[in-house]
């Protein structure tokens, strides 16, 4: 198939999806188009089946904003007509179903519509897509889709209840690539950080206020209170960084956390870790725990969203209500002082990862492109 994949560039996890799915599609012998506004972070090297169309939009002095959307309807009409598209996938409703919608509003003029499936990945619907000013479009836009998928049950459910949809959603759950996601000998790499034994708690996000990242500076705080000898690995960067940064000077813990920022090898660090945490206040899978618990790190999470039907409360981890960082720092700190219940989990986590195991993912979306394109009917 010749499969164009719509999706944002950035350090997120849709765009990590995507990119993933895309790979391992063109891995399958299909031909993969990428579209979107800039490289994405993990299309990093050459592959025969695998191109990427830059979406580029002009300024103009009437526009504050130039419109991204339409721009990308115009491009995605050329590609689906010169690259002789089958399918368009995109990811993230906001505006890329819309845009993809419009282009094939215009492409049905000449009989060259194309079916579009639209992935929804999070705050597309419980943050920014249900806000009045964009929610009517989003309604629009996913019932106007060709196939729907939601990356959990919960954004799923969610879904329905934000929304009038009048079409059925199939959950096709994040996925992991086993292989690169494990554990592996990095002892000098700990011994360089940590040169006294102690343990190292990671977090990673883009450092929006959604991730609640001062959270697990209270968590990890918690935990030193607690007599426990470790340091705090922040990777990522965004918005909320400086907040963080003060809190920590507040708290007099400078010197036991590291702002590690954007880094490419997360595995190298997590193979590392003796703690993940993921205190978020909306979390609709929690790709970043996953990635943790493949490497075979335990997870301490909120509750919300997606996160139980990843993280299993006292095998894998803990999941408490959402901003109780005693309650977090405390279990951290119990399992931090039990070797072998850490190693029992560790287990877990690894064994729990498993089950979302990259090849059966991306075969589930094939058998789903099937059947979207052979029932569907253009919009
Ligand atoms: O919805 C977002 O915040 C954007 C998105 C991203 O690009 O970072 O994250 C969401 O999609 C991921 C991949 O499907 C999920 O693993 C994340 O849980 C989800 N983030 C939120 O719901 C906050």
């Amino acid at each position: 198939m010749n499969i164009g994949i719509v999706l944002y560039p950035t350090y997120g996890g849709s765009g990590v999806v995507a990119t993933e799915l895309g790979k391992g599609l063109a891995a399958h012998g299909h031909n993969v188009h990428f579209i979107s506004y800039a490289r994405p972070m993990r299309l990093n090297e050459f592959h025969e089946n695998i191109s990427f169309h830059e979406v580029s939009f002009s300024a103009y002095p009437l526009f504050e904003y130039p419109p991204y959307d339409l721009a990308l309807a115009s491009h995605l009409v050329d590609i689906i007509t010169y690259q002789k598209l089958d399918l368009l996938h995109v990811h993230y409703a906001i505006p890329h179903a819309t845009s993809a919608y419009l282009a094939n509003q215009i492409l049905r003029e000449s009989g060259r519509a194309i079916p579009f499936i639209t992935t929804l990945h999070g705050t597309d619907i419980t943050i920014v897509g249900c806000d009045p000013s964009y929610a009517s479009v989003v309604t629009f836009s996913i019932n106007k889709s060709n196939g729907v998928t939601a990356v959990s049950e919960y954004l799923r459910d969610e879904t329905y209840s934000r929304f009038e949809i009048d079409q059925e959603i199939e959950v096709i759950s994040n996925f992991i690539d086993l292989e690169r996601f494990r554990k592996t000998e990095k002892s000098h790499f700990k011994k360089a950080l940590c040169p006294n034994g102690e343990k190292i708690l990671v977090h990673v996000s883009n450092f929006r206020e959604v991730k609640r990242v001062s959270d697990t500076v209270e968590i990890f705080n918690y935990v030193l209170e607690n007599g426990i000898k470790a340091h705090l690995l922040l990777l990522g960067d965004g918005p909320d960084r400086q907040k963080v940064e003060t809190r920590c000077r507040e708290l007099k813990i400078c010197d036991k956390v590291r702002f590690l920022g954007k880094q490419e090898k997360v595995e190298e660090i997590l193979s590392i870790a003796d703690l993940f945490l993921i205190p978020s206040g909306s979390e609709t899978f929690g790709l970043a725990a996953l990635e943790a618990m493949s490497c075979s790190v335990p997870v301490i999470s909120s509750n919300i969203g997606g996160l139980p039907e990843l993280n299993i409360h006292g095998e894998t981890g803990y999941l408490c209500d959402l901003g109780d960082t005693d309650a977090m720092g405390e279990f951290a700190a119990s399992l931090l002082k039990d070797d072998e219940k850490w190693a029992q989990f560790s287990k877990n986590a690894r064994k729990r990862a498993e089950k979302f195991e990259q090849s059966k993912v991306i075969a589930h979306y094939e058998s789903y492109y099937e059947k979207v394109m052979h029932t569907m009917s253009i919009k």
